[in-house]
C-alpha cells in the first residue's frame, strides 16, 4: 500500500520542482503548463497518458487550447506520495523540450 510522504519529504521534493504548489482545500498538488499552441499542449499530454498509464499512476487535468492544469494526488494514499514525485518529475522532463 503506498503511503501519503510525510511533511518533510513533501517540502523537500516540492522545493526541488519548479513551480509546482500545494493545492487549495485538498491533500494535491498543481501546476499550470503553458504551450505554444494546442498541438504542443496535446502532444504533452499523450505522452504523459502513455507514461501514465505505464506507471499506473494517472494526473488530474484540464486543457483549454495551449494551457494544462494539472493536479497531482495518489487516491489509493489519500494524498501526495513518491508516485506524484515521479509523475511531476517527468512532466518537467518533457514539458522543457
Ligand atoms: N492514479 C492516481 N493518481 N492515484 C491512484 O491512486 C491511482 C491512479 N490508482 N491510477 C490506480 C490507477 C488504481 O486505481 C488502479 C486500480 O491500479
Amino acid at each position: 500500500m503506498v503511503k501519503p510522504l510525510s511533511k518533510d519529504d513533501r517540502k523537500s521534493a516540492l522545493s526541488q520542482l519548479d513551480g509546482w504548489q500545494d493545492a487549495d482545500g485538498r491533500d494535491a498538488w498543481v501546476k499550470t503548463f503553458t504551450f505554444s499552441d494546442f498541438n504542443e499542449a496535446f502532444g504533452f499530454m499523450t505522452r504523459v497518458a502513455i507514461y501514465a498509464d505505464k506507471q499506473d499512476h494517472h494526473p488530474e487535468w484540464f486543457n483549454v487550447y495551449n494551457r494544462v492544469e494539472v493536479t497531482l494526488t495518489t487516491h489509493d494514499a489519500g494524498g501526495v506520495s513518491e508516485r506524484d514525485i515521479k509523475m511531476a518529475q517527468f512532466m518537467e522532463k518533457i514539458a522543457a523540450k
